[in-house]
């Protein structure tokens, strides 16, 4: 008697626990306290989209759930041009942008794109890292976004062609080159005689393919996981400016957050720019081969006559004056004289 009774009410309280307190407990694992949208325009096999989905785990675990960051990779809810509006509204609350892209907004972020102006990646993070990346993020701040301290990487951006090598500066009279939205971009290729024309990323394969421009300009990270080799035949490594993307947030969604929370995120966002780094770094020294391989045809440019004919064209001394004496001797400082 007592033993049925015993197992009735052993039945019985599983049932409770599947019916009544299964349900909430269910609930509670599927909506987190704040559940924000992290847009970006690259394919989910590059490496910024891999890291980014560690560091949303390693988010949702060390916040308990609290913290849940949903990635939009592939420009799925727009354009850079259509998300930095959103990010800026509020409609999206992370988006990783270039710092070129982001000078339509604040001119100070493209400083870091100027043609040449970097050597290599050790100049690099120690500007960006240090004094001109703290320059450009309180400039960010006053156009009341939010950036996180570590920029990720983009990378040495190479030139690839679908009618001609680029060799020299003359190579580049006339071509027909797809550059992404931004005043300073379109300046250089306007300095080099081209005919450079403003394209989001989002449709850069499609008009690369349709022949609406015969070339472009990327690292060779993204000249691999978008797939740009399949309509693209030369990549000349002319390693022209080094690009890099700023983590944004939306002022008031990061600030919604509270402070225990915004230390803990902004952690993972950071260490995942540095490890992405590593990883684009690895890629686009490795990259040449294996894209040998799927037919695309290297050279390898001298620089030197590139820069002197952006010199010559007044390149420099046009963004010295719209940057500022201030911006200018910051960079400077990092990469030796410019102009
Ligand atoms: O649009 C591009 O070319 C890209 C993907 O490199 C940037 O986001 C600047």
């Amino acid at each position: 008697m007592i033993l049925s009774r015993r197992r009735l009410l052993a039945v019985g309280s599983s049932a409770v626990v599947g019916g009544v307190l299964g349900a909430p407990f269910v609930a509670r694992a599927q909506s987190a306290e704040f559940t924000y949208k992290y847009a970006n325009n690259l394919p989910v096999t590059h490496p910024m989209n891999m890291r980014a989905r560690e560091m949303a785990d390693a988010i949702k675990a060390e916040t308990n759930g609290r913290v849940e960051i949903n990635i939009f990779p592939s420009s799925q809810l727009g354009s850079d041009t259509d998300t930095l509006s959103q990010v800026r509204s509020g409609a999206v609350e992370f988006f990783t942008l270039s710092g070129l892209i982001l000078s339509t907004l604040v001119p100070a972020a493209s400083i870091n794109g100027l043609g040449y102006a970097f050597p290599d990646y050790d100049t690099v993070w120690k500007a960006m890292d240090g004094e001109l990346g703290a320059y450009v993020r309180a400039q960010i701040t006053k156009a009341n976004l939010v950036a996180m301290d570590k920029i990720w990487d983009n990378g040495f951006r190479q030139t690839t062609s679908s009618t001609k090598p680029i060799n020299t500066p003359d190579d580049l009279k006339g071509f027909k080159i797809r550059v992404p939205v931004s005043p300073l971009w379109t300046s250089m290729y306007k300095a080099f005689g081209a005919a450079p024309t403003s394209i989001n990323f989002n449709e850069v394969y499609s008009s690369l393919q349709t022949k609406v421009v015969d070339g472009q300009e990327n690292p060779l990270a993204i000249v691999s996981t978008a797939k740009l080799y399949e309509v693209q035949t030369y990549c000349s490594l002319t390693n022209h400016m080094w690009d890099g993307f700023w983590f944004l947030a939306n002022r008031r969604a990061w600030e919604r957050l509270p402070q225990d929370l915004r230390t803990i995120v902004a952690k993972h966002i950071n260490a995942a720019a540095e490890k992405e780094r590593e990883d684009v770094a690895k890629l686009n020294a490795n990259l040449q081969q294996e894209l040998a391989g799927k037919g695309l045809v290297f050279n390898q440019p001298d620089p030197a006559p590139f820069r002197d004919k952006l010199r010559q064209a007044g390149f420099y001394a046009e963004w010295k004056g719209k940057y500022g004496n201030e911006a200018w001797a910051i960079l400077e400082k990092s990469v030796g004289t410019l102009a």
